[in-house]
């Protein structure tokens, strides 16, 4: 499929905090015949990231509420109140470490295989060296062993580059406003028995520093909140 069905409208969000030096390289290589519109969710960035993503042309909207799950729904209430409301909502990170022009392959499955939600796996693509820190690897591996334990369904990453119908988005009503904003939609897509599938997924090397993985305190407070969540849906 080189491009989407004309009658599909894609939009894609994209939460960001202080990624200046990434967003206007995300914002590049997203394939521009694959979609409608792009909205950056700035997150209270104290740097550039609101005037570079304006520069790029996407619709730049302001979070105050500090979070990665805030920021993605601000997002999304904003899309659901436009005049045309977006079929699939692609959700991928400011930071420049997934390949954006994968954004076909993340989506196609939802046309062809009629999934609800397609998650890009970053274990079953290839990723750079360094690219994943090993707590964030191990936490992956243990989040979807106890989602495959209690939920029953096999996903192998708790990827953020991903594509859900704006039907099951609105069904499976998210909530989190940090950390356990992936997964959640996850638990909650299998709770549903929605419709989903993985696909590979490169990743590489991130733009700038990580605010999550590559800090002690957001790395226990995601893992925390995590399996947090994983036990609360179940
Ligand atoms: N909106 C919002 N986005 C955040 C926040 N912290 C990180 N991000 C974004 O979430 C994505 C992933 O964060 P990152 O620091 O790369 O975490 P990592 O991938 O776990 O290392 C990037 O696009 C960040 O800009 C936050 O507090 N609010
Ligand atoms: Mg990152």
């Amino acid at each position: 499929m080189t491009n989407k069905p004309i009658d599909i409208s894609i939009a894609v969000v994209i939460p960001a905090f202080n990624e200046e030096n990434a967003i206007g390289m995300v914002l590049k290589d997203i394939p521009k015949n694959w979609i409608d519109s792009i909205v950056v969710v700035d997150n209270n960035s104290s740097d550039l990231t609101k005037e570079k993503a304006l520069q790029h042309g996407a619709i730049v909207l302001e979070e105050k509420y500090q979070g990665y799950g805030a920021s993605c729904l601000c997002g999304i209430n904003y899309l659901m109140n436009q005049d045309i409301i977006p079929d699939i909502i692609v959700f991928l990170d400011a930071d420049y470490a997934d390949f954006p022009e994968e954004l076909p392959n993340v989506v196609e499955p939802i046309f062809t295989q009629q999934m609800d939600m397609v998650i890009g796996s970053r274990a079953l693509g290839n990723r750079e060296l360094g690219s994943m820190t090993v707590p964030q690897l191990f936490g992956n591996w243990l989040a979807t062993r106890l989602v495959r334990l209690f939920y029953g369904v096999k996903y192998t990453d708790l990827g953020p580059f991903r594509a859900i119908t704006t039907k099951a988005l609105n069904a499976i009503q998210m909530e989190d406003k940090t950390y356990g904003w992936t997964v959640e939609m996850q638990v909650k897509a299998a709770r549903m028995n929605l419709k989903t599938t993985e696909v590979p997924v490169n990743y590489k090397n991130r733009v700038g520093v990580s605010k999550i993985s590559g800090t002690v305190k957001g790395t226990v407070l995601a893992g925390y909140k995590i399996i947090h969540t994983i036990f609360k849906y179940a």
